[in-house]
């Protein structure tokens, strides 16, 4: 892990938000790139990439960061209750919806510095540059770093974003992976997990949620085109499964007398990948999880924790991948020689995005002189979230060699200005 992080640069500190009547406000495309290198910092994982989870340190204290950031520039910073950072211009209007634009601030566990943090600098910058210009807008912009996306230290994907359309269950149980709660790491940012219903904004109070984000995918760069236009963002169920045999001696267990947790694990791991691949019941299947114990050569292993998740974008294959899901683990169960038992976690639903904001988003591109298309998300965002209370658009550039949650994970310098771009276009449409 780094050392210290990076100061608030004096470049981007020059002069408060002042008002000018610019008729073509444009995003300052090298602060973005800026932003983006120095959030990258923290959590800078010595494998290369980023480990910034939610709610650790590293989490901490990039959203200091960008608190800071803001508030050198005249722009207003909060913490909800929840642990969202949001940034208002100063004398921001509160008898008119906003208009939410952002993304997540943490990171998978050596993930790459783009996911979430890219859709996070450029709303900032978006903030920025419409408080820097007397622009009429239907809506108060409002830029938003939703806490703890991914879940994979407290393992409560959307945790920030549930908060704030009020669908948070039990957040007061809240526990890391190693059981620690969450109240300490949750007030340390400035949060307050037993007001964590306080984070809800009222009906009618968001009146568009603009998500950017790299594709994580290979779509765009395959086709050539800059600007990815999301209908729909993927539906999501994530199981966690236990194996339980019989823990023994390597050495003195014949192979006729064996529980082993592990290979009837092994054979659930293939059947949840054939759910997608052979059957082709949902689009992908994956195990990213599995423990094993007690992890030793000479033991028979007696028991594994898995995760299997599905994705698709289509409910009723979802629905009928998960029930396959059940009747693989059904069946090794059943089998005998093992104990098996699943139990779906986390429910997300495909969700579409709106088609007023599609054409908002593919004006905007075109007014820049942007390739554009339209293609569904196949990673989970914010924006499927906040559908439950606003109407929601997604912009996608592309991701080099469709790399993602992964070190390597890079777009070009001119996608991401572009993608700032349209966001911003986009917000001033609105
Ligand atoms: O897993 C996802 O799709 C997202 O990156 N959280
Ligand atoms: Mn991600
Ligand atoms: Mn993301």
């Amino acid at each position: 892990m780094t050392s210290t992080p990076p100061a608030v640069r004096s470049p981007r500190s020059a002069g408060n938000v002042g008002v000018a009547a610019d008729p073509e406000p444009r995003v300052d495309g090298a602060r973005v790139l800026r932003t983006v290198e120095e959030l990258a910092w923290f959590g800078a994982d010595e494998r290369g990439g980023v480990s910034r989870l939610g709610f650790s340190p590293a989490d901490d204290e990039a959203r200091r960061y960008l608190a800071d950031a803001a508030r050198e520039v005249g722009l207003v910073p909060t913490v909800d209750p929840a642990g969202n950072l949001i940034v208002r211009r100063p004398g921001a209007r509160t008898d008119v919806p906003a208009l939410l634009m952002g993304s997540h601030l943490d990171s998978v566990s050596n993930g790459g510095r783009l996911d979430g943090a890219y859709g996070v600098a450029a709303a900032w910058e978006v903030l920025r540059v419409l408080a820097a210009h007397d622009t009429p807008l239907r809506y108060e912009p409002v830029a938003i770093a939703f806490a703890n996306e991914e879940g994979s230290l407290f393992p409560y994907p959307f945790w920030g974003s549930l908060a704030v359309v009020g669908q948070l269950d039990n957040p007061e149980d809240a526990t890391d992976v190693n059981g620690a709660s969450l109240r300490r790491p949750l007030r340390e940012t400035g949060g307050d997990l037993d007001r964590t219903a306080e984070a809800a904004w009222p009906p009618g109070s968001v009146g568009a949620y603009l998500e950017l984000h790299i594709e994580q995918g290979p779509v765009l760069e395959r086709a050539g085109v800059t600007i990815g236009v999301v209908d729909a963002v993927v539906g999501r169920t994530i199981f966690d499964l236990v194996v339980t045999g019989r823990q023994n001696h390597a050495g003195t267990t014949p192979m006729d007398g064996r529980a082993d947790a592990l290979t009837a694990a092994a054979r659930l791991v293939l059947a949840v990948e054939s759910v997608a691949r052979d059957r082709k019941l949902c689009a992908v299947a994956t195990v990213g999880v599995l423990t094993i114990e007690p992890g030793v050569t000479n033991a028979v292993p007696g028991l594994v924790r898995m995760s299997a998740e599905i994705r698709d974008n289509r409910a009723d294959r979802l629905a009928t991948a998960e029930a396959a899901v059940l009747a693989e683990v059904a069946r090794v169960d059943s089998a005998g020689e093992v104990d098996a038992t699943v139990r779906a976690v986390t429910r997300f639903g495909p969700v579409p995005t709106e088609p007023a904001l599609r054409d908002v988003i593919t004006a905007a591109a075109r007014e820049l002189g942007l390739s554009h298309r339209t293609m569904p998300s196949g990673a989970g965002h914010d924006a499927q979230i906040i559908a439950a209370i606003a109407p929601i658009g997604m912009i996608f550039v592309p991701s080099r060699g469709g790399v993602s949650h992964a070190p390597d994970e890079d777009s070009d310098d001119a996608h991401l200005i572009a993608g700032a771009e349209v966001l911003l276009r986009a917000a001033l449409r609105l």
